[in-house]
């Protein structure tokens, strides 16, 4: 059971939500059209700007709030504006997304704005240290004053397999090439908390690990499982959930710890598969009831490449365990 594309007028995806000024903002990738063939590498997905959605209810009318960032604007970018994120601090407010540098190599830039519509100013350079695709930020209620992290990373065209200890990049790796073996720890998500300006990281970046009900990591060939793309995280009752897509077998999955650099135990599957390859989502609390952002390719008739953004409401159980709320 789908719910309406949240709009028809142009193909959304990638979904990341937030509840900024009592409104549900979604801060999506802008599909387009392209006679570019499906490849492994993903470049089909060839976005050039971003739009900002919001919604003050669960299947109420969608504002658009036009382009709010451009890849011409960025003087780092070569192309590919792939899924993006926001957070905000002090009343600013940062848009996070991936691109490909001038080399070909993703890397995560920052842009900022005073209003969470946009526009938003891009910095000139990537957040140094940044590799890879897919940033989600993630803003916790801690003791600490509500400490920022960022987690981000994709295999296959997403090039995560092809960095090594943060700073070796081998483009040789490029393409659907991962670890294989049945005991050879799976490449994993990426996480490094936010200095105060939000415009860089503040930590060296680390591994997410995510392990099975026995403590031990996932491994490569665990493809049901294991982190392909995608990352979200949330906090429900004071467990911290990093959830993400296993990318080649299309399922929404999560893990459950006790803080945000994990570990994380696997802990099942949130979205079965949806029409067409990629699965992205969000999951964000609003007026007290829970919600998934989602895409699919039906609106588009299974292109892979014009996807749409959906939304539906989860529930927990005593356990914390998610499920898709019956009635939506
Ligand atoms: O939209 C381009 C890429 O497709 C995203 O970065 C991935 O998460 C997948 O949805």
């Amino acid at each position: 059971m789908a719910s309406d594309p949240l709009v028809t007028h142009i193909y959304t995806a990638d979904p990341s939500a937030h509840v900024f000024e009592g409104k549900i903002y979604v801060y999506p990738s802008h599909d387009r059209e392209t006679d570019i063939q499906f490849n492994d590498n993903g470049d089909q997905y060839d976005m050039a700007d971003y739009h900002v959605l919001s919604l003050s209810e669960f299947n109420g009318p969608v504002t658009d709030h036009g382009v709010v960032l451009k890849a011409d604007d960025v003087p780092w970018v070569s192309k590919q504006l792939w899924a993006p994120d926001a957070a905000t601090k002090n009343g600013r407010y940062y848009l996070y997304f991936p691109a490909r540098d001038k080399e070909g190599i993703f890397r995560i830039g920052v842009a900022e704005s005073d209003r969470p519509s946009g526009p938003f100013k891009p910095d000139p350079s990537p957040i140094p240290g940044s590799y890879s695709i897919d940033p989600a930020s993630f803003v916790d209620d801690d003791d600490d004053g509500g400490r920022v992290y960022l987690y981000f990373g994709g295999i296959w065209g997403g090039q995560l397999q092809c960095w090594k200890d943060n700073d070796t990049f081998d483009p040789s790796m490029s393409g659907p090439q991962e670890p294989k073996g049945s005991d050879v720890p799976a490449l994993s998500c990426r996480v490094a908390r936010l200095s105060d300006d939000m415009h860089g990281f503040a930590e060296p970046v680390r591994q997410v690990q995510v392990v099975d009900e026995n403590g031990a990591p996932l491994v490569a060939d665990d493809h049901d499982r294991r982190f392909f793309e995608a990352p979200w995280m949330h906090k429900y009752k004071g467990k911290y959930y990093f959830s993400y897509s296993t990318g080649d077998t299309h399922y929404l999955v999560y893990a459950i710890g006790d803080n945000p650099y994990g570990p994380f135990t696997y802990a099942g599957r949130i979205l079965e598969p949806v029409v067409g390859w990629t699965t992205h989502h969000s999951i964000v609390e609003y007026k007290g009831r829970w919600y998934l952002f989602y895409h699919d390719c039906e609106l588009s008739n299974g292109v892979d490449h014009l996807r749409s953004v959906r939304m539906r409401e989860i529930v927990y159980d005593d356990q914390g365990r998610i499920s898709l709320a019956q009635k939506q």
